[in-house]
């Protein structure tokens, strides 16, 4: 092992399939701002990290990672910083359960609830078993109804765009079959959804970009809801029913009075993993409950060598 390498600490957990890179120690000193600040420095001055962690040849395209760091507030367990293959997150529903499992499996939190803060609000979270977690999710809603776009090689395509704690875009009328035996189509699918919103200028509050885009569809499994297939910004497909896009449905379902609080709703993956949701409303906002479980397949020490060409990730 080169001894002048740096070392970071890590713990990988996968939520219904998705991983999650959990970075305990050995990461970038970030300063003591708020989380979101500390996202934004992460961003600007030690973007390599992130490219370190989760893109080839230690990581991969699906690899969420979450930098581990300090609250600002005394009252929550952690803070976190989720991050993919392209850029940063500002949520992640099934990296917060494999965060949750993985402080647990570090004996750091025991079994209730705990607060974790992440760059867009703080999420409360219960640990209900080693491997099983509830949270709620921050405010979610839904920004546009029924918006029209024209994509190539689909004609026009009409979907929600909603908040569930990062942007989606939330298409019933596909035409396509939702099954992993269907994936390279649905990719490319959605790949040409995202690039048609982008063209017309279709974005979230703010001019925020819509990153993610969720296909959905009854699902055929008996006792699930719906079935979805989530393109993540980076272009890996989404192996969880994805905690975020599932709040930014419900969101969209309670706006069109499909549902009401308290009510379970069964999220299946495009690969069947499942997660429970409902939402509960306070002062007129909605927030999303998530439930769903995770294990922990590694730990391990990630060694960066600046000999080495690739010590900082693979980035295209
Ligand atoms: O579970 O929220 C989620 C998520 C976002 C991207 C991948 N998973």
């Amino acid at each position: 092992m080169p001894t002048h390498a740096q070392k970071l600490q890590i713990v990988d957990s996968h939520t219904g399939g998705e991983p999650t890179r959990v970075v305990v120690s050995g990461g970038p000193n970030l300063g003591n701002g708020s989380i979101a600040q500390r996202r934004d420095r992460m961003r600007s001055e030690f973007d390599r990290y992130r490219s370190a962690i989760v893109n080839e040849p230690r990581g991969s395209d699906v690899m969420v990672g979450a930098l581990l760091c300090e609250p600002v507030d005394p009252d929550c367990a952690a803070a976190v910083i989720y991050f993919n293959n392209v850029g940063y997150l500002g949520m992640c529903g099934h990296g917060t359960i494999g965060l949750l499992v993985t402080l647990a499996h570090l004996g750091r939190i025991g079994i209730g609830e705990h607060r974790i803060e992440t760059p867009v609000g703080i999420i409360q979270a219960r640990l209900e078993s080693p491997n099983a977690v509830s949270l709620r999710n921050v405010a979610s809603y839904r920004h546009a109804k029924s918006v029209s776009v024209n994509v190539e090689n689909l004609g026009t395509i009409s979907g929600d765009v909603a908040w569930g704690g990062n942007w989606f875009f939330l298409v019933e009328n596909h035409g396509l079959r939702i099954a992993p035996d269907n994936l390279p189509a649905l990719t490319a699918a959605t790949q040409y959804i995202r690039r048609a919103l982008r063209s017309a200028n279709i974005t979230g509050a703010d001019g925020a970009e819509i990153d993610h885009i969720e296909l959905f569809a009854k699902s055929p499994t008996p006792g699930i809801d719906a079935r979805n297939f989530v393109l993540c910004p980076g272009d890996a497909y989404d192996r969880s029913p994805c905690g975020t896009g599932t709040s930014a449905k419900l969101a969209c379902q309670f706006a069109d009075g499909k549902i009401r609080p308290g009510q379970i709703w069964r999220q299946e993956s495009v690969i069947g993993s499942v997660f429970d949701a409902s939402i509960e409303l306070f002062e007129d906002r909605i927030y999303p409950r998530i439930a769903g479980q995770a294990h922990i397949c590694a730990e391990g020490t990630l060694l960066i060598d600046n000999n080495d060409p690739f010590a900082w990730g693979i980035r295209i």
